[in-house]
């Protein structure tokens, strides 16, 4: 057992606790998602994994592939399997009770999205914090290619002024100055988008767009909820 050091960190290792005692059965193939709550579900893995349960893993990003082999998870990659992974256990930056999802805080969404589409079942995993009575709080993420992006921006602001949008900022994310690369070698924008309206509208039009590759609104990925509080109760949310 991990100690943990703030009530935030017991509730994602506990929801994590709590998707591996739910989902990681012997033979299981799982989908192992990005960022601090998928980190700590990752962690507990390894626990049952050195108690000698039989998983293998495909990481959604390359931080999460050194956690896991740190932990001693099998990984296998995406393309050595010939049928779905059973279930994708991933954290959102927000969730709302439809299940959508906002994703992307990370810069890991692409393969986030990948993961759980080959997926049969897709598992969001968060504390409490997460759960939003609507999207659009946290800077929706869109990934693009570097070439022509600021053109590839401009036709975001259009279709967001169409789908009645206004004056929504969209800013080139960076960390320490430079731009954030993403492990696809592309960029990420963020939206401050405030309120999200018409989900599934928005999803789709977005991808449409030439030169993004994804965004973070991840609208009917998710299967269930399962959510902690710090005390450590992990409850699902259908
Ligand atoms: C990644 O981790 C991102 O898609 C999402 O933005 C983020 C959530 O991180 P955390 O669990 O650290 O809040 O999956």
């Amino acid at each position: 057992m991990y100690t943990t050091e703030t009530p935030q960190d017991a509730a994602k290792y506990a929801v994590g606790r709590a998707a591996v005692e739910r989902y990681a059965h012997d033979g299981a193939r799982l989908g192992l998602g990005s960022g601090t709550t998928s980190a700590w579900f990752v962690r507990a893995l390894g626990e049952k994994v050195a108690d000698g349960l039989d998983v293998v893993g495909v990481p959604t990003s390359t931080a999460t592939r050194d956690l896991a082999l740190s932990v001693g998870i099998t990984l296998v990659d995406l393309n050595d399997l010939d049928r779905p992974l059973d279930v994708t256990l991933d954290g959102p930056d927000e969730v709302d009770h439809d299940g959508d999802m906002i994703k992307g805080g990370g810069a890991c969404l692409l393969w986030e999205r990948m993961v759980a589409e080959a997926s049969s079942k897709m598992v969001c995993i968060a504390d409490d914090t997460k759960l939003v009575e609507q999207l659009g709080s946290f800077p929706l993420p869109i990934e693009v290619i570097p070439f022509g992006w600021k053109a590839t921006r401009r036709s975001i602001s259009a279709l967001l002024t169409d789908l009645g949008y206004s004056d929504i900022e969209i800013v080139q994310r960076h960390r320490d100055g430079q731009p954030v690369v993403t492990d696809s070698g592309n960029f990420i924008l963020d939206a401050h988008m405030v309120a999200i309206t018409d989900k599934a509208l928005l999803d789709t039009n977005l991808n449409w767009i030439a030169g993004v590759v994804e965004n973070g609104l991840f609208t009917g990925i998710a299967h269930e909820i399962l959510m902690a509080s710090p005390d450590g109760a992990a409850k699902l949310i259908e």
